[in-house]
């Protein structure tokens, strides 16, 4: 048995892990990031574009900002089309002044794999069988087979940045954790492309035929959308049905300026809402994913892993700068308040945007169900005030401070 010592312990090397490890070791707080697969399998999973300013603050308080700061595009607002109609959301103007970066969540890994990398940082990649014990001891370790070893990790707590398949959420015992879930009738399928976006600003498009987004990376690359069945697989949607279907959904404007292209990357992703509560149990903690999951008709996903990240930080700073433990017992509560409203968001957004068709939801059938909600949308869109309760919490609400 291999033993290795650390204050933290992050399982996971996904934008939670390699920012929590990164804000920590800034502080000299030690840490060791165990990953079940390789860095560039981690690279290769196409997900998240928009940040919001929560969270590039924090990117820059970790040092890794450069390139987002140069690269990145900062957004004032984006465009909601209802069968064609479209509304600006004039973000900066109705929240006086935030905005949101455009900067995709691959280059942000990638950005704090380097800089852990230049920092000589421990991340033990293809970390097999990671066993978490002893959780509500003050000596928890972690236990994993690496290059052939069984090793044994020593650390004073552990952050499970373990996404949603992860085993951290597990640990808590089954009758200490309340689970909220709901599964969509629908999923995204995502089509990456090096062409031209069709618009400088998002579009999220609701169409009879089925919601639509057209987002973007850079000025030359495209990451757009579509509703798709639950049935459907990738191999359902060659290129040329993604972009003919992707065209009839957007707004007639931007229609005549879409760019088709050879796809780079396509990914089908079911839609689901989940929380588990609570999201610690004795010294560990459960960050991003790996405690809740939201569609990405908000775009809030990787933001909400960013809140936790930020209060998980506080606590740790407290705990080992001020010698103050009991303070670990506010990460929970603190986290879950803001995710709670980024779930509601989501939930709320996915729900005005989708088309139900004829799937029962909400003890209705779907196309009643479309009827009040296209009415809710078109109420929010209507007026000012309206189109306000949309940009300050797509922009991001505050983050929280721990009570003294
Ligand atoms: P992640 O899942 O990114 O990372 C967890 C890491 O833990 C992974 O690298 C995994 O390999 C590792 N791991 C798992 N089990 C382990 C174990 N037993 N031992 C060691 N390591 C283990 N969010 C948005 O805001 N907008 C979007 O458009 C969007 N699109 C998405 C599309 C898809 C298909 C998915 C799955 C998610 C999408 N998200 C989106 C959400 C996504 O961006 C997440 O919020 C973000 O990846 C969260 O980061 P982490 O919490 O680090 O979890
Ligand atoms: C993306 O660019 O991948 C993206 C942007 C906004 C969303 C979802 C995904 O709401």
């Amino acid at each position: 048995m291999k033993t290795l010592k650390t204050q933290v312990a992050i399982i996971g090397a996904g934008p939670s892990g390699l920012l929590l490890g990164q804000l920590l070791a800034r502080q000299g707080i030690s840490n060791i990031i165990l990953e079940r697969v390789t860095g560039d399998y981690v690279l290769g999973r196409i997900r998240a574009g928009i940040l919001e300013q929560g969270f590039v603050d924090l990117v820059r308080e970790a040092g890794v900002g450069d390139r987002m700061d140069k690269e990145g595009e900062v957004h004032g607002g984006f465009e909601i089309a209802v069968n064609g109609r479209s509304i600006r959301i004039d973000m900066a103007k109705l929240t006086g002044g935030d905005t949101v970066v455009c900067y995709g969540q691959t280059e942000i890994t990638k950005d704090l794999m380097d800089a852990r990398k230049a920092a000589e940082l421990v991340t033990c990649y293809e970390a097999a069988d990671v066993k978490l014990n002893d959780v509500t001891s003050d000596k928890p370790t972690v236990t994993f087979e690496h290059g052939g070893e069984t090793c044994q990790l020593e650390c004073d707590y552990i952050a499970g940045c373990d996404g949603f398949h992860g085993v951290s959420r597990q640990t808590i015992p089954a009758e200490l954790r309340t689970e909220h879930e709901t599964i969509y009738p629908f999923g995204w399928m995502g089509l990456l492309s090096e062409t031209p976006p069709v618009s400088k600003e998002l579009i999220y498009s609701k169409h009879e035929r089925g919601f639509a987004l057209a987002s973007r990376r850079s000025a030359t690359r495209s990451r757009n959308y579509i509703q798709v069945s639950l049935d459907d697989t990738v191999d359902d949607w060659p290129d040329d049905r993604f972009w003919e279907e992707f065209k009839r959904r957007l707004p007639t404007k931007a229609a005549e300026s879409l760019v088709t292209g050879p796809s780079i990357e396509k990914s089908i992703a079911p839609l689901r809402s989940f929380i588990c509560e609570p999201m610690q149990y004795g010294n560990m903690f459960l960050v991003g994913d790996a405690a809740h999951i939201v569609p990405p008709t908000g775009a809030k996903g990787l933001n909400l892993a960013a809140s936790d990240v930020s209060t998980l930080y506080k606590v740790l700073l407290r705990v080992y700068q001020e010698g103050d433990k009991k303070c670990i017992e506010q990460y929970s509560e603190i986290a879950l308040r803001r995710v709670w409203h980024g779930e509601r968001f989501s939930w709320w957004m996915t729900n005005m945007l989708h088309n139900f068709g004829d799937m029962t939801s909400h003890g209705m059938d779907g196309l009643t169900f479309g009827r009040f909600m296209e009415s809710e949308l078109n109420y929010y869109l209507a007026s000012e005030a309206g189109q306000r309760v949309i940009a300050e919490q797509y922009v991001g609400l505050p983050y929280e401070d721990l009570t003294t």
